[in-house]
């Protein structure tokens, strides 16, 4: 088992919600370290940069609006496996087809407002967590 680090967004619609300590238990429970976080409302530059893969994407244009509408939380997660165990506490991106149980399922409302972002593989943390953290990430 590797100990790895992804990076975890709480996106615009569970922030106002109000379940961000819900969605932190989780990942505690998890067994899941936040080794950095903050709030941060996004820019425009900020949200289609992060999501620059998706940009010739039909849904691109809803998803920059929808990651600017309101602030989102930021974070940095350390555990075992850490993108796996991340992406099967969150769920599937359509949270209609979302397992019972998983963050998505129950705190997301829709493909588009789903909740949370994590990191799909160690690589693309890699280039997340330095995308909003740069280098103030604490080192294990
Ligand atoms: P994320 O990157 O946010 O963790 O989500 P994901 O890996 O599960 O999904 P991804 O394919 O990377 O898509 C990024 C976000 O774009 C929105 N999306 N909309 N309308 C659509 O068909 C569609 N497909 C994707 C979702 O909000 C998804 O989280
Ligand atoms: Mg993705």
């Amino acid at each position: 088992m590797a100990v790895e680090r992804t990076l975890s967004i709480i996106k615009p619609d569970a922030v106002a919600k109000n379940v961000i300590g819900q969605i932190y238990s989780r990942f505690e429970n998890a067994g899941l370290k936040i080794v950095a976080a903050k709030m941060k409302q996004l820019s425009r530059e900020d949200a289609e940069g992060f999501y620059a893969v998706h940009k010739e994407r039909p849904f691109f244009k809803d998803l920059v609006d929808f990651m600017v509408s309101g602030p989102v939380i930021i974070q940095a997660l350390e555990g075992e496996n850490a993108v796996i165990a991340h992406r099967d506490l969150m769920g599937a991106t359509d949270p209609k087809k979302a397992e019972k149980g998983t963050i998505r399922a129950d705190f997301a409302d829709s493909i588009d407002a789903n909740a949370v972002h994590g990191s799909d593989s160690v690589e693309n943390a890699a280039i997340e967590i330095a995308y909003f953290f740069g280098t103030e990430v604490y080192s294990r």
